[in-house]
């Protein structure tokens, strides 16, 4: 029990309390604190790590090192993207459209989706928002 309550503290003082150690935040520190975490570089660095586990255990199991349209399909289907709708998210992620994503180019979309706030084509990475 000690040991959660270690780590619950310490999620709060990096996640919530920021430098100033807050022992209340409002829905504005909240979000100001989240947009923090995702502008970091170290924070970005260990998603792009992350996504590079993605790649090679989840999208790219035939590991070929890079993904076809179907791997993405296939990939995007995990999480109920309609087939239909990959190809303008492939196109997306492709950068120097070769036909292929490369780790790389997967990798930087990912961390793009969460940690980059301009419209850019990386907000494809998973799939188009449907309203
Ligand atoms: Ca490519």
């Amino acid at each position: 029990m000690e040991t959660y309550v270690g780590l619950m503290n310490s999620g709060w003082d990096y996640s919530w309390a920021g430098p100033e150690k807050k022992v209340n935040v409002t829905l504005r520190d909240y979000i100001y604190n989240h947009a923090r975490t995702f502008r970091e570089p170290a924070f970005q660095e260990e998603q792009r790590k992350w996504f590079h586990v993605y790649f090679d255990k989840i999208a790219d199991k035939n590991g070929h090192g890079h993904l076809t349209q179907k791997d993405y399909e296939e990939f995007l289907g995990l999480f109920g993207v309609h087939p239909l709708s990959v190809p303008p998210s492939f196109d997306a992620l492709d950068t120097d459209g070769d036909g292929l994503i490369s780790k790389e180019e997967f990798a930087n979309a990912g961390v793009d989706f969460f940690c980059c706030i301009a419209d850019t084509p990386t907000k494809m990475f998973f799939g188009p928002f449907l309203a």
